[in-house]
């Protein structure tokens, strides 16, 4: 007897060939029961679950968040105790492209972190930029679908793309982060990686507090001009993923070391910026940054569809001593991942490996497709009961509220003193990049806007550009002119 294993069925029953359907006589019609061969077609049709329907192009490993300072005065939760150390996932990935898409497209760069943490997952689903190109949730179809592909030609269209971002001048600071160096890393683990929203801590006394996590690269920022972008982009499609499995297959683990900034709580209402806009930062100037430990992503995927396509990441895994903030972006992120992942993976999707907690779930889910982890007979499936079923836990009853008031509306949030739609993008023009990098932004966008069809809206994104940096805007017309 051969020492390899032979072929089964998926039910696990030996089968007698992979090279010969069963037919009537070696040249006659192929038999309904050959059941082996319908199960082989039938479950080639079926491997694959709907795509992301953006960040749909992705790689990622496990690792450990190890927390080496103490934080505990702005948090009680437990990964980020001081020693804490917590196995997580990251999956990294780019934004508008489909599955098969060249990582090395120009795009923001989704840095989605899974803290198995032992009070439940925390989720922390951010980009490679401390912002958006948005600052309320309502928009967000209509601005992915304006990156994404034109209705008829299915084609992917510049003039589409700048007509919303110039009519949403709201997107100017994050659209300057896209056209700079950072549209482009290198490589996953020469990125940094951000929350972007304003989160709440509350620590062990209740006291809350605004945080905004950073996790800043130990490998250094490097990129790619947009000429090797394209080059890259034409040779391997996969080069960060290819990338970031070879350094870990090879031991060299990448690592972030995070830092949280902590705004006091009573501070957001009189900051000079809306604190909770995703549009805008907190200058390190107002509120420096606070180590708080090292990331280390040092094992690969073993299986690339179970654990990283089917990997869900969701906004809404808060665990005690984090919440959410009245940031409307991450509002509506609470609603839709889990959401995404019901629809996309199945209702049961938290029973996955790769989903599931390394604490107990006590949760009265019950039932639904592929379920195969349940509670005890004799567990009421009920709350409340009297027969020992599990109870909410009060204490937490408080953590994670703010206080608001007023009129149901619709409306743009409240402007902070500093609050406008460019200031931020010039500062970061003027003050942060040096000449090189002005260059190359100038360069980047040009290339782009020199794409748009369309007159009068090239004059429009001049116009925008202008209000980001008047010389900025000056020199993308010149170059686009030449
Ligand atoms: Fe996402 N986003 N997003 N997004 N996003 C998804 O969830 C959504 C936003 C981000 O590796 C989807 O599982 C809404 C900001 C990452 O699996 C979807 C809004 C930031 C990933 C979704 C935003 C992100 C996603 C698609 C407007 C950075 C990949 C499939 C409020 C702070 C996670 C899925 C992974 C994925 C919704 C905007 C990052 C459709 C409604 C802002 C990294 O549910």
């Amino acid at each position: 007897m051969s020492s390899t294993p032979h072929t089964t069925t998926n039910s696990g029953a030996p089968v007698a060939s992979d090279a010969h359907s069963q037919t009537v006589g070696p040249d006659g019609p192929i038999v309904l029961h050959d059941h082996y061969l319908v199960e082989k077609l039938a479950q080639f049709n079926r491997e694959r679950v709907p795509e992301r329907v953006v960040h749909a192009k992705g790689g990622g490993a496990f690792g450990v968040l190890e927390v080496t300072e103490d934080v505990s005065q702005f948090t009680k939760a437990a990964l980020f105790q001081p020693g804490a150390r917590t196995e997580a996932l990251a999956r990294f990935s780019s934004v508008a492209g489909e599955q098969g898409s060249p990582d090395t497209w120009r795009d923001p760069r989704g840095f989605a972190l899974k803290f198995y943490s032992p009070e439940g997952n925390y989720d922390l689903v951010g980009n490679n930029t401390p912002v958006f190109f948005l600052r309320d949730t309502i928009k967000f179809p209509d601005f992915i679908r304006s990156q994404k592909r034109l209705p008829g030609s299915h084609l992917r269209d510049h003039d589409m793309q700048w007509d919303f971002w110039t009519l949403s001048p709201e997107s100017a600071h994050q659209v300057t982060w896209l056209m700079g160096d950072r549209g482009l890393p290198r490589t996953w683990r020469n990125m940094d990686g951000f929350g972007s929203h304003t989160y709440q801590w509350i620590n062990a006394g209740g006291e809350r507090f605004w945080v905004k996590y950073h996790f800043r690269t130990d490998q250094g920022h490097e990129f790619l001009t947009q000429a090797d972008a394209d080059r890259i982009a034409g040779e391997d499609a996969d080069h960060h993923i290819r990338d970031l499995y070879d350094a870990i297959a090879r031991g060299d683990a990448p690592s972030w070391t995070v830092h949280v900034q902590v705004m006091p709580y009573a501070d957001a209402a009189s900051y000079r910026f809306n604190p909770f806009d995703l549009t805008k930062v907190w200058p390190k100037g107002d509120f420096p940054l606070i180590k708080v430990g090292t990331l280390r992503l040092d094992r690969n995927p073993e299986n690339y569809f179970a654990q990283i396509e089917q990997a869900a990441f969701e906004p809404s895994n808060f665990v005690p001593g984090i919440a959410a903030s009245p940031d409307k972006m991450l509002l509506g992120r609470i609603f839709s991942y889990a959401d995404a992942h019901r629809y996309r993976i199945g209702t049961n999707y938290n029973q996955l490996p790769v989903n599931a907690p390394k604490n107990e779930v006590h949760s009265y889910s019950k039932d639904g497709a592929m379920r195969f982890d349940f509670a005890a007979a004799n567990r009421p499936v009920y709350a409340p009961n009297s027969h020992g079923g599990p109870a909410a836990e009060p204490s937490l009853v408080g953590d994670a509220g703010w206080e608001s008031d007023g009129e149901l509306v619709r409306a743009a949030a409240t402007l902070h003193a500093e609050d406008d739609d460019f200031g931020q993008a010039g500062t970061m023009v003027r003050e942060v990049l040096d000449d090189a990098a002005r260059d190359r932004l100038v360069g980047n966008i040009a290339g782009h806007v020199g794409q748009v069809k369309n007159d009068e809206l090239r004059q429009r994104v001049f116009a925008y550009w202008r209000s980001v940096d008047e010389t900025l805007g000056k020199r993308v017309e010149e170059a686009v002119g030449r």
